[in-house]
C-alpha cells in the first residue's frame, strides 16, 4: 500500500503518521508515504493556491490547477495497478471499517486534503473517485482525516501488526464493542478484578470476554446489534448478560 497525500500542510501529515504502529509500518517499508504540496505546482510568483468563491461570499476556495498537477505527480512517481483519489469532505460518505477494509485493497490512495472553504468543484467531479468524511462535525481541513485514513488501513496491510496482535482480535470481536480490560493490581480500594479473569480457565473468560462485549455493545450501541448475526451461543449469552443486570 502506498498513500500519497495531497496538503498544504505536509509536515503536519508526515509527522503525525511518525508514531507507533504506523510510523513502525513506514520506517520498515511496509507502507509508503509521500506527500504533495499543491503550492509546489503554482506557476505565479506568489504560489497562488486560493481565491475568492464565483458568486460571493465569505472565505477562499482552493484553486483547481495545483491541485491537478499534483495529483498527476503523485500519479506518475508510481505505475499503481489500481490508485483511487479520495477526497477528504465534510460532504462525503461517512468513513466505516468496512469501506476502508475495501480500500485497503488498492495499491495506490491518493488522499486530498482540503483547506480555507473547500475546493474548486471541477476538480472534485473530474479528478476524484470517492468523497469521505469522518462525521457530522467540523474541523478546520482535511489533513487529520487523512492520518486516521492512514492509521486505520495501515493496521489492516498484512506484516504491519503481529500475528498474535490486535488484528485478529480486531475481527473477532467483528462489529462489537470491546470488552472490559484489567491489569494489577489485582484488589484496591474500589473494586476487585472480575474472579474469572483470575481463574486460568480460558474457555470461561472467552464466554465472559464475549458476553460483556455483547452486553456492552446492546445497551451502549443498540444500532451495531440490529444489523449483526449472531451465533445461537452468542444469543445465549447476551440473554445471560441481560438477566444479570
Ligand atoms: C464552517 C465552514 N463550513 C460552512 C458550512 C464548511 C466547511 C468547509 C471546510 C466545513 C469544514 C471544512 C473543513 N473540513 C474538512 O476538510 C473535513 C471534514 C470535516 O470538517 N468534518 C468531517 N470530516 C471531514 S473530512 C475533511
Amino acid at each position: 500500500m502506498r498513500f500519497d497525500v495531497i496538503t498544504l500542510f505536509p509536515e503536519m501529515v508526515l509527522e503525525g503518521s511518525s508514531y507507533g504502529v504506523t510510523g513502525k509500518a513506514i520506517e520498515k517499508n511496509i507502507v509508503g508515504l509521500s506527500v504533495w504540496n499543491p503550492r509546489d505546482y503554482t506557476q505565479d510568483k506568489h504560489r497562488t493556491v486560493d481565491d475568492r468563491p464565483y458568486g460571493g461570499g465569505p472565505g477562499m476556495v482552493m484553486k483547481y490547477h495545483p491541485l491537478y498537477d499534483a495529483v498527476n505527480a503523485a500519479k506518475s512517481r508510481n505505475k499503481c495497478e489500481s490508485s483511487k483519489v479520495i477526497y477528504l469532505s465534510p460532504q462525503g460518505k461517512q468513513i466505516t471499517q468496512n469501506l476502508l477494509i475495501d480500500a485497503s485493497q488498492s495499491s495506490q490512495l491518493i488522499l486530498v486534503a482540503g483547506r480555507y472553504e473547500g475546493i474548486d468543484e471541477r476538480f472534485v467531479d473530474s479528478v476524484c473517485d470517492e468523497e469521505w468524511s469522518l462525521g457530522d462535525y467540523v474541523i478546520s481541513g482535511g489533513e487529520l482525516a487523512a492520518l486516521i485514513v492512514i492509521d486505520a488501513i495501515t493496521r489492516l496491510v498484512p506484516g504491519v501488526l503481529g500475528d498474535d496482535d490486535s488484528a485478529k482480535q480486531d475481527s473477532y470481536m467483528n462489529g462489537l464493542l470491546d470488552y472490559p480490560h484489567f491489569t494489577r493490581p489485582e484488589q484496591d480500594d474500589l473494586s476487585a478484578v472480575p474472579d474469572v479473569l483470575l481463574s486460568g480457565n480460558h474457555q470461561n473468560i472467552q464466554r465472559w470476554r464475549m458476553k460483556q462485549a455483547l452486553g456492552r455493545t446492546s445497551v451502549r450501541r443498540p444500532d451495531l446489534l440490529k444489523s449483526k448475526e449472531l451465533s445461537a451461543e452468542q444469543e445465549a449469552l447476551l440473554k445471560e448478560f441481560r438477566n444479570e443486570v
